[in-house]
């Protein structure tokens, strides 16, 4: 039987990565795509083994004229999974014209090259659980409204409309996964769980004296991104074309987060102070291990999120299988395992 053909935008981030490692095990042939300073950045790719067996192509989501160039070459692409983007919420701030031109507009620019080139590609667009906002529903599903908080949030209202609109112009089967929080080994070290489970195996190997963070108290609906990336293909096997709210329907907050890992470490720690003089101490020696530091506060938070992930229950019949205990086990052991070696 003829290989399915699957070309994955952002192919060296943390779900990228995950995503070409499940599509190869399917048989599939994968086209990965970078912009042209990626190349340095497959570490997550070598990690799980499989950098040899993707078709590189250098894709700038900026450029119009890259991405009809791969469309045109590829004549029999299947499946496209959009999943680059300037995706760090805090960055979007500093940067909302290119966050919108990239995670926004880029969108739109894939939709409407596979409109022109082949419009039978199916289409998946990776929207975020920030489109919530400022929550306006207790748990928020796939007709909660919307409230963005952040140029990226907002950028990414803009591709999930115009992929929902591509869908029901065009009658192009387009859809977008609202995926929520997913962590993994090889999640960034800028997000906050990568950022605290490195932090403190460093502060355990004396590379680190304190660890700094800003507002511990926001709470996310934290899963698992190798088990979610499995969800975005189910989502493109559909007979009908829908989006999904992927979550695992419980929420933590970063200082939850915090207290799993410390249990792991086999840290004995206690938190003293408030507000931004909170801080963590050892209780061996009095250390301060982790300190608030405001410069990590964003200009407006998202403060709870919260997902209802029924519709994938019942129509992907998915249920998650990792919780936050067992996603910060898998993280710490892959942190300690890999420490120095990177
Ligand atoms: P990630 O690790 O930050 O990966 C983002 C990818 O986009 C990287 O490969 C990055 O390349 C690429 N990229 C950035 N700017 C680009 C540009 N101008 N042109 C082409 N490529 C560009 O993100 P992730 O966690 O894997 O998430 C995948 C997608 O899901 C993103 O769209 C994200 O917004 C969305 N999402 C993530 C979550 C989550 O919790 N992880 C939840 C909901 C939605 P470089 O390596 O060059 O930076
Ligand atoms: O880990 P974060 O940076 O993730 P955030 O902002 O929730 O966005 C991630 O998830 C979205 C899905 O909802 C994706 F769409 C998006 O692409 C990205 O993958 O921050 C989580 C929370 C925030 O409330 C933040 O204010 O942690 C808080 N936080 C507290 N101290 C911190 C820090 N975040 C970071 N990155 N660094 C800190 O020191």
């Amino acid at each position: 039987m003829k290989k399915k053909i699957a070309l994955i935008t952002g192919i060296s981030g943390q779900d990228g990565a995950y995503l070409a490692q499940f599509l190869l095990k399917k048989k599939y042939k994968v086209i990965g795509t970078d912009r042209r300073s990626a190349r340095s950045n497959f570490w997550r790719l070598r990690r799980l083994g499989i950098e040899n067996q993707i078709i590189f192509e250098e894709m700038e989501l900026g450029e119009n004229c890259e991405i009809d160039r791969i469309f045109k070459k590829y004549k029999n692409i299947n499946e496209v999974y959009n999943l680059a983007a300037q995706s760090f919420v805090a960055t979007s701030f500093n940067s909302p014209v290119n966050t919108s031109n990239i995670t926004g507009i880029g969108a739109l620019r894939i939709l409407e090259s596979i409109r022109n080139f082949n419009p039978k590609i199916k289409f998946y667009q990776a929207s975020s659980s920030e489109m919530y906002g400022e929550i306006l529903e207790k748990y928020q599903n796939e007709t909660t409204p919307l409230n963005p908080r952040s140029p990226y949030a907002i950028s990414k209202v803009f591709a999930h409309f115009v992929t929902k609109n591509y869908r029901e112009a065009y009658n192009m089967f387009a859809v977008s996964g609202i995926l929520f929080n997913h962590e993994s080994p090889l999640r960034g070290e800028e997000f906050v769980t990568r950022k605290i489970t490195l932090g403190l195996v460093k502060l355990l190997n004396n590379d680190l004296d304190c660890l700094e963070l800003g507002n511990i108290n926001a709470k996310r609906d934290w899963g698992y991104a190798k088990e979610y990336v499995e969800l975005m293909w189910s989502m493109l096997q559909k007979k009908k074309a829908e989006d999904f709210v992927i979550a695992t329907g419980r929420h933590h907050s970063i200082k939850d987060f915090i207290e799993e890992c410390l249990k792991i470490l086999n840290i004995k720690a206690k938190w003293i102070g408030n507000g931004l003089n909170k801080r963590l101490i050892r209780t061996d020696d009095n250390k301060t291990i982790i300190k608030i530091n405001s410069k990590y506060f964003r200009p407006s938070e998202v403060n709870l999120l919260h997902g209802d992930a029924s519709k994938a229950k019942k129509k992907l019949n998915w249920k998650p299988k990792i919780n936050l205990k067992k996603l910060v086990k898998i993280m710490i052991d892959d942190e300690i395992k890999y420490y120095k070696n990177n």
